[in-house]
């Protein structure tokens, strides 16, 4: 066997991501008959933004890990299933109403790991924090700006083939920002900070990336608490088992 298809066992590597869109409404002018009311990219980027970009995260070019990705949207949409197979990886549309869409990252041939399923809601109205799910007045939503929903996360490779680590360690991500003085996403915004967010474009940070590590942590532990509090009720209707059997050949 070629040493690059060796596994390095017991070593587990990650890059940080963000997927999610940005929304914002149609001019007058871009209005069209279609019923059309809002401009929206839905993509899947680095977590870490560019040197005064005003795009939310793609500091990092994700084409040394990911070959294709497949944003699966509404079925209203003519070819529903977008395929993009180089950055950005991401798709611009017009339309008028929210949607789930079916994100697929397929990785390249050396990561020789199946492809991964995510899901974003694609949102177009701001909410407000405590009045319900109903979008506000076109007055309010257009002050508001561009609506952005993002969601962080980590692609995790366990036992990553050597070859693969090797482009992986060769491509070290963007480091976030300890913290932002551009406004949080939404998806993590604090009900009070909405005031805080208006305008500008939102930044991830390392307490975010701490956020997720926590939320991963606690996840573990109750996986683990599931198995061993499974792991004894195992053991207990085994030994009920043995007496029944014990019980049966005496009588
Ligand atoms: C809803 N469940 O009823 C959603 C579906 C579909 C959105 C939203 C594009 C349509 C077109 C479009 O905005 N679809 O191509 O004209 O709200």
């Amino acid at each position: 066997m070629a040493t690059d298809r060796v596994r390095v066992r017991g070593l587990s590597i990650h890059r940080p991501i963000i997927y999610g869109n940005t929304a914002s409404l149609l001019t007058e002018k871009e209005t069209s008959p279609s019923g059309h009311t809002h401009k929206w990219t839905v993509a899947v980027r680095s977590a870490a933004s560019g040197p005064d970009s005003d795009i939310v995260g793609g500091a990092d070019d994700l084409g040394y890990f990911i070959k294709r990705v497949t944003f699966k949207l509404h079925d209203t949409y003519p070819n529903a299933a977008r395929n993009i197979d180089k950055p950005p990886f991401e798709v611009s549309e017009t339309g008028w109403g929210e949607f789930e869409v079916n994100i697929k990252i397929y990785f390249v041939p050396e990561a020789g790991e199946k492809q991964i399923t995510l899901y974003h809601h694609l949102k177009l109205h701001p909410w407000l924090e405590g009045e319900g799910s109903v979008p506000p007045p076109l007055e309010v939503a257009t002050k508001l700006g561009p609506v952005h929903s993002w969601q962080y996360d980590e692609i995790v490779f366990n036992d990553p083939f050597q070859s693969f680590l090797n482009i992986l360690t060769a491509h070290p991500p963007t480091p976030l920002p300890r913290t932002s003085k551009k406004p949080v996403p939404y998806n993590t915004a604090n009900p009070a900070s909405l005031e805080a967010s208006r305008g500008g474009v939102p930044e991830f940070t390392q307490a975010m990336e701490k956020e997720e590590a926590e939320k991963l942590e606690a996840a573990k532990k109750a996986v683990f608490m599931e198995q061993e509090r499974l792991r004894l009720r195992l053991h207990e209707r085994e030994k009920e088992l043995d007496l029944l059997k014990q019980q049966l050949g005496e009588t």
